[in-house]
């Protein structure tokens, strides 16, 4: 069975690895958006179109689940991606990981994008999620787009001004982007000795092979992992293909 991961970069491996390690069996699609990258700064049409472009393209390759390892496209347009797929394909999106960190009595900051701090649906899975207690919201302008690009002085000086940031009564740190697990040893470097991180990654693939169409069970094989990226027209490896652009894009004029 295929399963396609959605994100603007980077961030969905940790996702990936998680239903690696849980369901080798499983064929994995990932669909990045280099082109359109980075999702955090744009518009909500601009992030549905190339969500909506990428989820299409999966289909035709015959995806039977649709994850979106990226809180910022979660926020933006899960609902949208839901009306359009489900119930045939399941789509399954991210939350932050407030609800364990919570229940460990920690005093919580959710480092994010600017969009998804911003965002009055993160608002209302926070306050659910935190069961009363008081989240600070920290967002990280430029992390994601430094990873993705392999920026260490820009990754460096991101983490450096989000640590800066984040009060100091705070004892947990929620990874409300899929990028940042990425550089957690770096996270972890610049916060007070005993900061415990928190990250969605297991949840959403745990979460991701109950929502299967099928039961599945590891069977001994490996599945294939494919690579499509968004309006590439150069030479890519065999594994990876390109998929074509979303609307706002064109209509962007970019
Ligand atoms: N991985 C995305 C997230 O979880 O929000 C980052 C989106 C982006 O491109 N900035």
């Amino acid at each position: 069975m295929k399963v396609a991961l959605i994100d603007s970069g980077l961030g969905l491996l940790s996702t990936a690895g998680w239903l690696r390690h849980l369901a080798p069996q499983l064929d994995l699609l990932l669909l990045m958006d280099p082109e359109g990258a980075p999702w955090g700064p744009k518009t909500t049409s601009f992030i549905t179109d190339r969500l909506l472009s990428a989820a299409q393209a999966a289909v035709r390759r015959d995806a039977e689940a649709i994850v979106v390892p990226c809180n910022t496209a979660t926020v933006t347009a899960i609902d949208v991606l839901r009306e359009e797929f489900e119930p045939g394909v399941p789509v399954i999106g991210t939350v932050p990981a407030v609800k364990p960190a919570a229940a460990a009595g920690r005093s919580i900051a959710v480092w994010a994008t600017v969009r998804t701090t911003a965002s009055s649906y993160q608002a209302r899975l926070i306050a659910e999620f935190a069961n009363g207690k008081p989240v600070e919201q920290v967002a990280c302008p430029g992390l994601a787009e430094a990873i993705d690009h392999g920026d260490v002085a820009a990754a460096s000086e991101a983490i450096d001004d989000a640590a800066g940031r984040t009060p100091e009564h705070c004892d947990a740190v929620v990874l409300g982007c899929t990028h940042y697990p990425l550089v957690a040893p770096e996270i972890l470097q610049r916060l007070p000795a005993g900061t415990a991180l928190y990250d969605s990654a297991e949840a959403v693939a745990r979460q991701t092979l109950r929502r299967l169409p099928r039961p599945t069970v590891p069977d001994g094989t490996v599945g294939g992992v494919d690579v499509m990226l968004s309006g590439h027209s150069g030479d890519l490896p065999a594994s990876a293909h390109a998929y074509p652009v979303g609307r706002a894009l064109a209509a962007a004029g970019e």
